[in-house]
């Protein structure tokens, strides 16, 4: 498994450019989805300068009138509108879903709609994971309102199937509150390299950006490059990392989560080594990690988050649903959506969980610090069918 920071050692200079203007570009995407409890810092109002000749104690000649007194000339907006662009984020992600999109954008460019169009979107939908359900949902709900609003062009058909596909992904955009407890513990969870460790790097590194402390539980006790992954991450970036080698995870975030308690940190991030539903001892582990946090602190873990490997489509839905059987799950987080064609899992996973939504906290397209983001249920949709230009 390739270590999480190791890629910079080699070339730690860029790396650590390219860190930076991340947290630039996406810090107010951040704050908006992430830190929604935290005001926006006002804009700090423009100093006033004195009129030539108002210097102190001489009295101001009063205005000469003017013939037509010329329109106040229409002030800037303060803040300029947050749209992610096509170089940022969403260029990236853009990028990230590209061979999911091919499949479906590459239908538009035949110019009829009919049901040929139809049949060959809704197979387009299946081979990219999205699954029969939601792909026959999508097509269905398609397919009316061609009727009924009757759609003709290519750019009409491809903002409804824009609109439709963000419909069935928004209960899954919800920010995640950490302000709902001191501290906040969460709980990570996954198969093995789905991308637990990396995301809780990026994670907190953006939550440490953002005034909050955190304290990450090294509860992968069993491989020292896990602990050893964490450890070098939290040195560099003066987040405390609770580890012990060959300790019992329970009790290595057992401590941590008391160890925060004691010292009023924010947040407690706690990795746990990956493991298959299958793996009913490695399991049932999990189960007694979570009670060990309640006992810790009465309430705690505050988010219990699966962390899916966005290559392995559809049996994403089956890890779903055993992690959330054994221990209950509060929201996922999907990694590695660059360069699969699998992208549509993330219809899967909605219409799976329709009558229950689990938040889709965060999406990630790189390995980079900046390549995890919050889930934003339309600019997934768009990214995912394309636009115009
Ligand atoms: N391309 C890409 N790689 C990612 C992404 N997220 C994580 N990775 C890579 O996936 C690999 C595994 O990541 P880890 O964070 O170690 O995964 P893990 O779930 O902690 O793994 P275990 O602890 O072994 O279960 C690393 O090489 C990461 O750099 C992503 O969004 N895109
Ligand atoms: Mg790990």
């Amino acid at each position: 498994m390739a270590f999480f920071f190791g890629r910079k050692n080699k070339n730690t200079e860029s790396e650590t450019k390219e860190e930076s203007a991340g947290e630039k570009t996406g810090s107010s995407w951040f704050s908006r989805h992430f830190l929604k409890n935290e005001a926006a810092e006002p804009e700090e109002p423009a100093a006033v300068a004195p009129e030539a000749g108002e210097e102190q104690g001489q009295p101001r000649p009063a205005p000469e009138p003017g013939p037509v007194s010329e329109p106040a000339p229409k002030p800037e907006p303060a803040t300029p509108k947050p749209e992610p662009s096509q170089t940022g984020w969403f260029g990236k992600l853009r990028r990230g879903l590209e061979k999911t999109r091919v499949n479906l954008y590459g239908l538009f460019s035949g110019g009829v709609i009919d049901e040929d169009f139809l049949e060959n979107l809704e197979d387009a939908l299946i081979t990219s994971d999205a699954g029969l359900p939601a792909s026959e949902k999508i097509i269905g709900e398609l397919r009316d309102a061609i009727k009924l609003k009757g759609l003709k062009t290519e750019h009409e058909v491809r903002e409804e199937l824009v609109a439709i596909i963000t419909r069935l992904l928004s209960p899954s955009e919800r920010p995640l509150d950490v302000n709902r407890a001191k501290p906040f513990v969460i709980m990570m969870a996954g198969v093995n390299g789905a991308g637990k460790t990396t995301s809780i790097g990026k994670i907190s590194k953006w939550l440490a950006g953002q005034g909050k402390s955190v304290l990450l539980a090294a509860g992968d006790t069993f491989r020292a490059a896990a602990r050893e992954q964490l450890e070098v991450w939290g040195s560099r970036n003066q987040v405390h990392v609770v580890s012990q080698q060959g300790a019992d995870p329970a009790a290595v975030i057992f401590d941590a989560v008391t160890s925060a308690r004691a010292k009023g940190i924010d947040i407690v991030l706690a990795d746990t080594a990956g493991r298959l539903p299958t793996q009913a001892n490695l399991m049932e582990e999990l189960s007694r990690i979570k009670r060990s946090e309640q006992k810790a602190l009465p309430g705690a873990p505050h988010e219990i988050i699966l962390v899916l490997d966005g290559t392995n489509g559809q049996n994403a839905l089956a890890q779903v649903r055993q992690f959330d059987q054994v221990v209950g799950l509060t929201g996922l987080i999907v990694t590695k959506l660059d360069g699969t064609a699998k992208g549509g899992v993330l219809l899967a996973l909605a219409q799976e969980r329709s009558a229950s939504p689990l938040p889709i906290y965060f999406i990630g397209v790189g390995e980079k610090i900046d390549d995890l983001q919050p889930f934003c249920a339309e600019e997934f949709a768009r990214a995912l069918v394309g636009t115009d230009e």
